[in-house]
């Protein structure tokens, strides 16, 4: 133990930034606090705009070495990446889970082996990328994907590791070097992942990381004349901020936001499976940007459905996340909960009523909550709440359903209960939603696009639309003749 180290449950965090190879302190600090029960972890690097600046000098100067790196040898670091990642599934897992507050047998089983695998999966495609050549009157033309330089990463809290891999991966493997800004509340396991990537023999200033609050280190790195992409996951607020700080220098722009996302429930649909999906939407304490936070039930089915879900949703167990039979951890931050809190409190002011919950708990925790009798354009309808809270609408037809999933601001998911195959289609393809799942929730396979439309984001993530990201694309045209032939 240093005075730059802290440890979680045995396991050393380097609370410095990470800077061209070498960890680097700042004057100032901000101090790391467990959702589980309030404790400091540590002291955390306070990054501003000169560790801001070093971060990208080091991403500039490490970009021609890597970008140059052949792609088989970029694959395989990143696969060694991978290799770390797993060797050190239960250390991240439970620094993950003292950190933000989600539970540990997901962190242990789903989401760590899903890091490791986010980078085999972009090292693998790394390798599939091809060189297309098209012919246009005799001439070729060859497209090729360029990296495209310094990218900046700014993550959210919500699934720390999982987020920034989406980012980091295929970041790295298009040949691009990266500046990673975790969220400050959430700062330890990017740290963890820049010892694991320096393991792994990433070269120098290829990954680097940095810490701070997003107010004081964000500008200088989303305005930097040196950064060619800015990938962000957060709220809307903060995308718009980050998009007026970008726009003079026009850097493009991924921005994966929030949601609203309606979860459809028709009469014809299996109504336990229905109830599922929609107790689900608790997962991760409701932290969840693809959360179905508004049930639209038919009429018909309403009552039993909420039967069948207070029954279902009073059984969850919330409590210490680390607990393998826990369901529904806190809340990641006392000023989250207050919010989360605010939204219930106005709500239930307006006339909604508490089916479940409606109040917060002991410590970080707010108990899952279902709301009734809300108002189409009332806040708790229209807004993210970003906690255990749901609302509950009824609608009587097809079309009134539709109109109500698609009238929100956002665009992020939708997710449909239905028994009839042709009802699914045809309401899916009327939904304003960059995911639409039928009978199921969550399951994506990473070659597939995701991010939303209207204010849920700009962009793509996965498969080829990464690479689209963060490569120029390149088409050169040659002609058949000039050519001084030996
Ligand atoms: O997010 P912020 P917050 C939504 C959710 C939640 C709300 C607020 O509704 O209740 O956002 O959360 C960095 N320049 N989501 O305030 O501020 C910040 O340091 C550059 C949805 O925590 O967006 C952090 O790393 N960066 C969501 C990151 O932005 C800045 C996940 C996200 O923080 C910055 C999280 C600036 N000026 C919250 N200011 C999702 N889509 O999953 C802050 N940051």
């Amino acid at each position: 133990m240093t005075e730059h180290t802290l440890t979680v449950a045995g396991v050393a965090v380097d609370t410095r930034h990470w800077i061209g190879g070498e960890r680097v302190a700042s004057a100032d600090t901000f101090t790391d606090v467990s959702p589980i029960d309030g404790s400091a972890l540590g002291e955390i690097a306070r990054g501003g705009p000169a560790e801001a600046a070093a971060a990208v000098a080091a991403a500039k100067a490490a970009f021609p070495g890597w970008a140059a790196t052949p792609r088989a040898e970029r694959a395989r670091i990143l696969h060694a990446v991978a290799d770390g990642v797993e060797k050190r599934i239960e250390e991240l897992a439970i620094v993950e889970t003292t950190d933000n507050g989600a539970l540990l047998r997901s962190h242990r089983r789903g989401v760590m082996p899903r890091v490791a695998h986010n980078f085999r999966f972009f090292a693998d495609w790394l390798l599939t990328l091809d060189h297309d050549d098209f012919a246009t009157r005799g001439h070729t033309n060859h497209v090729s994907w360029d990296p495209a330089g310094p990218s900046v990463l700014i993550t959210p809290w919500n699934a720390p590791l999982m987020l920034a891999t989406w980012k980091v991966a295929p970041a790295l493997a298009a040949g691009n070097t990266v500046v990673l800004k975790p969220a400050e509340w959430s700062p330890l396991t990017a740290s963890l992942l820049a010892d694991i990537a320096a393991e792994a023999g990433l070269p120098a200033g290829v990954l680097n990381v940095v810490q701070g609050y997003g107010a004081e280190i964000g500008d200088a790195l989303t305005s930097h004349p040196d950064v060619r992409r800015i990938s962000f996951t957060g709220s809307v607020p903060t995308a718009q901020r980050i998009a007026a700080s970008a726009a003079p220098r026009l850097t493009p722009l991924s921005l994966e936001l929030g949601g609203k996302s309606p979860l459809l429930v028709f009469a014809d649909a299996d109504l336990d499976l229905a109830v599922d999906l929609a107790v689900e939407q608790y997962d991760n304490a409701g932290q969840v940007c693809l959360a179905a936070t508004r049930l639209l039930v038919e009429e018909s089915v309403a009552e039993e459905f909420t039967r069948r879900f207070v029954d279902k949703a009073t059984r969850l167990r919330q409590g210490d996340p680390r607990d393998e039979t826990t369901d529904i951890g806190p809340n990641i931050h006392p000023r989250q909960l207050e919010k989360i809190d605010g939204f219930v409190r106005r709500a239930l002011a307006a006339g909604a009523r508490a089916v479940i919950g409606g109040h917060p708990k002991d410590g970080q925790y707010y108990a899952p909550t279902l709301l009734t009798e809300v108002a189409q354009d009332s806040e708790i309808v229209q807004e993210e709440v970003f906690g255990p809270v749901l609302t509950l609408q009824t609608f009587a037809t097809e079309d009134e359903a539709v109109a109500l999933a698609n009238d929100t601001r956002f665009g992020l998911a939708a997710t449909l209960a239905t028994g009839d195959r042709e009802r699914a289609e045809r309401v899916g393809a009327q939904l304003v939603a960059g995911t639409v799942w039928i009978n199921c929730f969550f399951v994506r396979d990473l070659q597939a696009p995701f991010g939303g439309s209207r204010h849920s984001g700009v962009g793509r993530e996965g498969g080829t639309w990464s690479f689209d990201f963060y490569c120029d694309l390149k088409n050169t045209v040659t002609a058949p003749k000039g050519w001084k032939d030996h």
